[in-house]
């Protein structure tokens, strides 16, 4: 069968969006699918939406393309972009199958089953069910069902790796000093924490039990990867990594013992990191060079509301520790969250400037489908009436709840921004971190709304120049 799989994460970028940061990335998920269906003798090829003119385009392509079936896979950010792909394919090509997986459809199947464009709509892991449903269509024609629970896989290493062929381009590195070729990597599925602007979300598509490829598994990979591309630089982008302390040791004797040297990072919270220095000493020792750390308030009693399970002293002495051991901090928390005072803000600021985090990544308060804190938004009614492409995006800078300041929390969003040590423009350069000029002539492209922090940084600078 010939299938085409689509990936349709232009909510924050637009088309033309196929650079920069996190726009170069590959999706897992569906490149795991793609190595799935070929191993079971299907055609497969991609729709990147990032690498597309726009919607004329899409069309265009569509036609010229042939195809017996599409795979789409949607966050919940992602609702109404999906919708419009696969609309455009059916009025063009009625007779193609669209699947759609992923995170919403696994969390909110009967949002996604009112929509007729969408021929089946599979919830939770998709490497075993999408090659079975493509059979049963093939082979023997059989009615699909409208919803599928996807079969999941108790060992991950069953699991086939990532077919990066299906990406016509190579990610990019983070930072300046990650070097390129990079690549992106994951190695388990789910998170044992219960923050609840997040939980349980992942639950619902992976399961109670968080799993994790063997050690080995994931060096045979990177052996791969190594030889593919000769990467000087990767990610890993489980949800947590230093969740499993023995797999972490393991890990870095691992790395060590086959020759890597080349520097990584990936996500850590800050209560294991104050209970584990001798891992974080080990990390740094294997290469791992920054982390991305969830430190999401300064304020004890916002971060109880969050069930983070971190306090803020716990957050200082977390940054101490990775300084200690010359790990990069990348800093991420949140504004704008229920509840949360002017005040509890300012704690936040406070304590993002006691971390001088290497990089600052705020995020406006946006309210994730299955997790108890968008719930609780719904039951108290304090979610704005909004689309789902501006209510569940923190890139916006929109409100998205009833309560919070938003006057007040933009101007925080900007001050917090800036006390990074580095700005690095995440939909940019390739990481770079961007000289003034190049902020204003961002400005002068007209890119205001999406550069504001930039600018506001830019100009803040430059401000400081003069007096000097
Ligand atoms: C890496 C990542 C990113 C990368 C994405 C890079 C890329 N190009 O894909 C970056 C950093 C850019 C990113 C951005 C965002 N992310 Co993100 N991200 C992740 C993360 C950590 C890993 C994703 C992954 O690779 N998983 C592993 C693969 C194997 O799983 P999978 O993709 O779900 O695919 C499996 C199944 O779902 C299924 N499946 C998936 N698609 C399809 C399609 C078909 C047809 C079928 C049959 C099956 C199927 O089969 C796959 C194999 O089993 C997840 C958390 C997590 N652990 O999954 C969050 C996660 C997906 N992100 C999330 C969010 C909220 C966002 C943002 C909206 C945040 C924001 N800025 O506002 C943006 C949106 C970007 C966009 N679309 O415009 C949420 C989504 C929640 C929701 N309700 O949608 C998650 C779940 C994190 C969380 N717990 O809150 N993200
Ligand atoms: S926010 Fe991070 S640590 Fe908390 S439950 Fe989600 S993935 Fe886990």
């Amino acid at each position: 069968m010939k299938i085409t799989l689509i990936y349709p994460g232009i909510t924050d970028t637009g088309f033309d969006s196929l650079k920069g940061v996190e726009g170069s990335w590959i999706n897992h998920g569906l490149a795991i699918l793609s190595a799935a269906l070929k191993a079971d003798g299907n055609d497969v090829e991609l729709l990147d939406l990032r690498g597309m003119k726009g919607w004329e385009d899409f069309r265009d392509t569509v036609i010229a393309r042939d195809m017996d079936a599409v795979g789409i896979t949607m966050m919940s950010v992602d609702f109404n972009i999906a919708v419009k792909a696969a609309t455009i394919i059916k009025e063009v090509k009625s007779h193609v199958k669209i699947f759609v997986g992923g995170p919403h459809p696994s969390i909110l199947p009967g949002v996604v089953e009112k929509e007729s464009c969408f021929d089946c709509i599979v919830r939770g892991e998709g490497e075993v069910t999408f090659p079975r449903l493509i059979r049963d269509l093939a082979d023997q024609g059989l009615e699909i069902p409208r919803i599928v629970q996807g079969e999941k896989l108790e060992n991950l290493d069953e699991s086939p790796w990532a077919d990066r062929n299906l990406f016509s381009y190579m990610e990019a590195p983070a930072f300046p000093f990650f070097k390129p070729p990079f690549v992106t990597l994951i190695a388990g599925r789910g998170c044992q924490y219960n923050c609840n602007f997040c939980q349980p979300s992942e639950r619902i598509i992976f399961g109670k039990k968080v799993r994790r490829r063997s050690v080995k598994s994931v060096i045979d990979e990177l052996k791969f990867l190594e030889k593919q591309y000769s990467f000087n630089s990767w990610m890993i982008h489980d949800d947590c990594i230093t969740e499993d302390r023995a797999w972490v040791e393991e890990f870095c004797a691992a790395y060590k013992s086959s020759g890597f040297t080349q520097p990584f990072f990936g996500h850590s919270r800050a209560d294991i990191i104050c209970k584990n220095p001798d891992m974080v000493e080990m990390l740094a020792d294997a290469g791992m060079q920054m982390f991305i750390v969830g430190f999401e308030s300064g304020s004890d009693r916002v971060l109880k509301y969050l069930r983070k399970g971190c306090t803020r002293a716990q957050n200082l002495e977390a940054a101490r520790i990775l300084k200690a051991y010359k790990i990069k901090i990348w800093a991420n928390y949140m504004l704008g969250i229920p509840t949360e005072t002017n005040d509890e803000i300012m704690e936040t600021y406070s304590m993002l400037k006691q971390i001088a985090p290497y990089h600052c990544s705020p995020s406006y308060y946006a309210p994730h489908p299955g997790s108890d804190l968008f719930k609780l938004g719904e039951e108290q009614g304090f979610h704005l009436d909004k689309d789902p492409e501006e209510l569940y995006s923190r890139s916006r800078f929109k409100p998205t709840i009833k309560g919070p300041d938003y006057r007040f929390v933009n101007k925080m969003f900007y001050k917090t921004i800036v006390l990074g040590t580095e700005l690095i423009d995440p939909f940019g350069g390739a990481g770079e971190e961007i000289p003034i000029y190049r902020k204003m002539l961002l400005l002068l492209k007209g890119r205001i709304k999406r550069h504001a922090p930039f600018i506001y940084a830019a100009s803040r600078a430059l401000k400081q120049i003069k007096k000097k």
